[in-house]
């Protein structure tokens, strides 16, 4: 999954695309690396980031659909909104990543009329306050629990087990010591079988154990992603398709097993 924000200050790649056709082009070379999906997001979720309004979001993610719907490549809405998501999904989205794990009003409500993927995503908190003082009994349990609460949530909804997705949330209302020990336990967190989707590209974890600025986060980011793969997750969400589908395809060629392409087409 190949990350395109069109936010004016997203977590790690902020402004990197100021114009819906530089986000389109990013995404059309992503697609030409062998990104199976295109993650839109219009909504900053970086720690302390402000709410936006949906008008708004959707100003900024439907154009940028609309020019990527016709890739060869799963469009992925990165949105809590269920107007956002209606939106992005009557222009040719095929899945909805919700960080809220459909929680926000709507949503399931939403979900269930359509047929598209769905990303439950762990967070504890909201973004503008989740760093403040993260704290677990057990994390590795309570993301869990509450990865499980929210699939049965879709479920009694009508949404089918085939369409889920469920993601830890690395760096959503989690210290460095969380995040580690949820990337270590990634086969407990689901544990009905769900497909795991593990996002950590660029985040402030891989700054923290490299020292180095978003920038210079590449060599980090795609060892989070490449440990993530033979742990069994079943999609990785990066900035650096090309890097990453590289290391992936050599590791996979040394398991005997395709680690890269396929996915939810
Ligand atoms: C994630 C996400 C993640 C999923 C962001 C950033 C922060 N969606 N959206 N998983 N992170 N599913 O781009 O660094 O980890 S926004």
């Amino acid at each position: 999954m190949g990350v395109v924000n069109v936010t004016p200050d997203s977590f790690s790649d902020g402004g990197r695309f100021p114009t819906v056709d530089s986000a389109v082009a990013a995404a059309g070379r992503m697609v030409e690396a062998g990104a199976a999906v295109i993650d839109i997001g219009g909504e900053s979720t970086r720690p302390g980031a402000a709410a936006v309004s949906s008008p708004e979001e959707i100003d900024r993610v439907l154009p940028v659909v609309e020019g990527v719907r016709g890739f060869d490549a799963v469009v992925s809405v990165d949105t809590s909104k269920a107007t956002v998501a209606e939106a992005a999904i009557a222009a040719g989205a095929g899945m909805v990543n919700d960080v809220r794990a459909a929680r926000a009003p709507g949503m399931l409500e939403l979900l269930a009329r359509s047929q598209v993927a769905v990303c439950l995503m762990h967070m504890r908190g909201e973004p503008r306050t989740m760093q403040a003082r993260p704290e677990y009994e057990d994390v590795v349990r309570d993301v869990a629990a509450f990865l499980a609460e929210r699939a049965a949530a879709c479920r009694a909804a009508g949404i089918a087990r085939e369409r889920l997705l469920l993601d830890p949330g690395i760096g959503f209302g989690k210290t460095v010591t969380h995040n580690l020990e949820l990337l270590r336990n990634l086969p407990a967190l689901s544990g009905d079988g769900l497909p795991i989707l593990v996002g950590a590209s660029r985040k402030s974890m891989i700054g923290q154990l490299t020292g180095k600025p978003p920038g210079g986060r590449l060599a980090g980011s795609i060892g989070a992603a490449v440990f993530a793969v033979l742990s069994g997750a079943a999609m990785v969400r990066v900035h650096d398709v090309e890097e990453t589908v590289d290391a992936l395809a050599v590791v996979g060629a040394i398991e005997d097993r395709g680690l890269s392409g396929g996915g939810i087409h």
